[in-house]
């Protein structure tokens, strides 16, 4: 028997901590994993881990997971080998586009695709071949406005500027839950040590959230909103800013800045309070406090990006972080320099050059809203969809009105899964193809070098050998294409392995063979802690894409939502709006089947406050049922006083308890499905995202 030390980035969530995995070889056994611990090396998670990195080695051993490809045959799943499975994949879905058009086949990627990088590299090798307009993601249940916001401000999708949390002075959270999340669209390993440090430092950390959550509670200032109420509070406080003289010039090239000023006139502390539920001298004493920050920064996320005003809501982000001067500022918001820039090397993006069928809901960057799903496979007509290829992604669980979309999937002629396990979603699969785990492949976050607060780049060779007979999710793909080409007659472009990507990323980019770093794969290879490349620098006004390079501060389509919000009206008294919420133990709607994360009480009650609780005659602990206009479910309710009276929250993620399910912890602690009652017709209207958050729901006793 011996040992061996391993050390790798964690890729469960936006944070990339380092671990370091002791993997023990017996002669006659399967190497095994040991030990998981935080990488003290790591200069940038320094030794930060939370309990999902120990459940990797629970992925590892899962026996429910998925080893070879899966055909269903009647209501029982057939193991099959890899090329009848290609065969049979690139057989239907060429059928099928002949038979109906290319549109009716459609695509939906779910979150893991941006945390596998031969996922990303490789997955249009296949679905492009598809060439179909009804393509989806889990982009459109989460940030989505955030990557519009930056495309027409920025002329890129990508350049997102991210919170200078390690030398800020002022940070103003709306909708952001790190201290659960770990971050998002900034990628901050170890937050709350790096939240502290503000406030260590005479900085000043405000929260805005319907509900207490664990970040607020570390806050200096929490502030109650009423759900969907952020844009009205954003805009009284940049119209404070403007009427109280409050602004700093910037040195960024700004068009229409004027045209903004203009147009915010009438939305005053005073007007927008009974909006959002916070008082005009609170909004005008915010407005004050940040402004007299030496370095502030606002920043909004899941709350804000998924509830009706959303594109709204981050324009006005960006528009207070540019006027308060803490655009492009250290201490501010910033875009990183990443060792393979998404930036340089992708173009801008596109917007609303086709829309959905059915809704008319527009495209972004060549994706669908995935609100619209369900009603494109159930609506009959030319351009129908009648096949689905999903890729690490769980719909049924994690898009709105997850029931309907399940009656829809019930109805396809076919459809593909790659992915692990046989859930919620992949149940409706006619065939399951599974990847190697993730600790069986290579690792570089090409996504979240780019959202980190510090420039970073890391490459891990793979932790545990590739079981014989495995294959990648990129050689899937590489796989299906070569089937989908030889049937289709689809010319077919050579490709090479993600890992030769990276480098020809990593050479051709600044830290690249023109540079001193001189940073290639194999270079990257000798630092298995990570390389950190310095703090970010301001740097937006060299790299603006819109067409005249200047900063467009009033896109006319986010604009013209100001009239919207002009119509936006308080809240009834007795309505109850239903929120989110996210645990450290938990990660979306695939990791409850461990028994290291689920042990101990439940966590997927609905919460309400206790005068919510006694108008209605609950009790704390009483089932109740919830229903909306799409649906109803029944959990146990708990009496919480960290929540906003009026607002109830459920974490999304659960209801396991489904027929067919192969995750037997997971259904042990089913839960219910909070997207069982959020409401695919409830979205941002600029974008099409889904409003998640702020959904009308009534509760009464079971
Ligand atoms: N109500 C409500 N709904 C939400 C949210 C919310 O806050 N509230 N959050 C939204 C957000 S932010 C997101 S990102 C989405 C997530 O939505 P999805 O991406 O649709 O769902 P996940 O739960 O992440 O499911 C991941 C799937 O990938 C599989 N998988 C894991 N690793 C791999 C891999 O390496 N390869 C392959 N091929 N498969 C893999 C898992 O088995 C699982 O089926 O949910 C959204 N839905
Ligand atoms: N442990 C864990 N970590 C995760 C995930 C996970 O499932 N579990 N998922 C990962 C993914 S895919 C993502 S996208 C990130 C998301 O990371 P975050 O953006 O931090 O998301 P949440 O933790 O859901 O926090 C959202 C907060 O918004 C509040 N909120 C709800 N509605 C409103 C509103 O109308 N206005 C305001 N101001 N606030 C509102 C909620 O109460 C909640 O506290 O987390 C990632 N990290
Ligand atoms: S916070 Fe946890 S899940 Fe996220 S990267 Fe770090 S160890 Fe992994
Ligand atoms: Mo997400």
């Amino acid at each position: 028997m011996n040992k061996t030390l391993h050390h790798r980035a964690c890729h469960l969530c936006e944070a990339i901590c380092g671990l370091t995995l002791e993997i023990t070889h017996d002669p006659d056994a399967a190497p095994r994993i040991t030990s998981i611990k935080g990488d003290h090396h790591d200069s940038f998670s320094r030794g930060h881990i939370c309990p999902k990195a120990v459940a990797l080695q629970d992925i590892q051993n899962d026996p429910d997971r998925l080893r070879t490809p899966h055909k269903r045959v009647g209501d029982s799943w057939q193991a099959i080998s890899w090329e009848e499975a290609f065969e049979l994949a690139a057989s239907k879905l060429w059928a099928i586009q002949q038979a109906h058009g290319q549109n009716a086949v459609a695509v939906y990627q779910g979150n893991p695709s941006v945390h596998n990088y031969g996922l990303m590299t490789h997955s249009n090798y296949f679905l492009g071949l598809l060439k179909t307009r009804n393509r989806f993601s889990a982009t459109s249940v989460d940030q989505l406005p955030q990557h519009l916001t930056s495309y027409l401000m920025y002329g890129h999708g990508l350049l997102l500027p991210i919170p200078d949390i390690d030398n800020t002075e002022f940070m103003l959270i709306l909708g952001g839950n790190p201290l659960a999340s770990n971050g998002s669209i900034m990628t901050v390993p170890d937050v709350e040590k790096r939240l502290k440090a503000v406030q260590a430092r005479g900085g000043k950390l405000v929260v805005v959230d319907p509900r207490r959550s664990e970040t607020a509670a570390i806050a200096d200032q929490h502030l109650f909103i009423r759900p969907g109420g952020d844009a009205a509070l954003l805009s009284g406080l940049l119209n404070t800013l403007f009427a109280e003289g409050l602004t700093r010039v910037s040195a960024l090239p700004v068009d229409g800045l004027e045209e903004v000023k203009a147009a915010l006139a009438p939305f005053t502390a005073e007007a927008m309070s009974p909006l959002c539920g916070v008082d005009a001298h609170v909004i005008r004493q915010l407005a004050r406090d940040f402004a007299a920050a030496d370095k502030a920064v606002c920043y909004g996320r899941m709350g804000v990006s998924t509830q009706s005003f959303a594109t709204l809501c981050h324009w006005l982000v960006q528009l207070i972080n540019l006027v308060s001067g803490n655009l492009d500022r250290v201490g501010g918001a910033l875009c990183t320099e990443p060792a393979v820039d998404l930036v340089a090397t992708t173009s801008g993006g596109h917007f609303d050059l086709w829309q959905s069928r059915v809704s008319g809901l527009p495209e972004y960057a060549g994706e669908l809203p995935v609100a619209a799903l369900a009603e494109e496979m159930l609506v009959e007509g030319e351009g129908q969809v009648r096949a689905l290829v999903t890729v690490a992604g769980n719909p049924v669980l994690s898009t709105p009105n997850g029931r309907q979309l399940e009656r829809a999937l019930d109805g396809l002629e076919f459809m593909l899964s790659i992915d692990l396990y046989i859930n919620e979603t992949t149940r409706y699969a006619d065939l399951i193809l599974p990847s190697t785990s993730a600790l069986e492949n290579d690792h570089y976050d090409a996504t979240f070098n780019l959202l980190a607060v510090r420039n970073v780049s890391r490459f891990n060779r793979a932790v545990l050998p590739k079981p014989e007979g495995a294959l990648h999710d990129w050689e899937i793909f590489v796989g299906l294409a070569k089937a989908f080409s030889a049937i289709s007659d689809k010319p077919l472009k050579p490709t090479v392995s993600p890992a030769q990507m990276i480098d020809i990323g990593l050479r051709q980019g600044r830290y690249g063979d023109a540079s001193a770093f001189k940073l290639s794969l194999q270079g990257l290879e000798q630092h298995p802690h990570g390389v950190d490349l310095g703090p970010l620098q301001p740097n937006l006004g060299l790299r603006l894409k819109t067409a005249n390079q200047r900063l467009q501060a009033a896109p006319e389509v986010i604009l013209q939502d100001l009239q919207r919000l002009a119509r936006q009206q308080p809240l009834a008294p007795g309505q109850l709006l239903l929120i989110g919420r996210r645990h450290v133990r938990s990660n979306n709607s695939w990791m409850h089947n461990f028994h290291r994360l689920v042990k101990g009480k439940s966590r997927h009650q609905l919460l309400m406050h206790p005068d919510d609780l006694a108008s209605r005659q609950l009790q704390d602990g009483q089932r109740v049922r919830i229903s909306s206009r799409v649906g109803e479910v029944e959990v146990e309710v708990q009496a919480s006083s960290d929540m906003m009276p009026g607002v109830v929250s459920l974490p999304h993620g659960f209801g396991h308890a489904r027929a067919g399910v192969h995750m037997e912890i997971a259904r042990g602690q089913p839960g219910a499905s909070a997207n069982d009652l959020t409401d695919e017709r409830q979205c941002d209207a600029v974008s099409g995202n889904a409003a998640l958050n702020g959904v009308p729901v009534q509760v009464v006793a079971a």
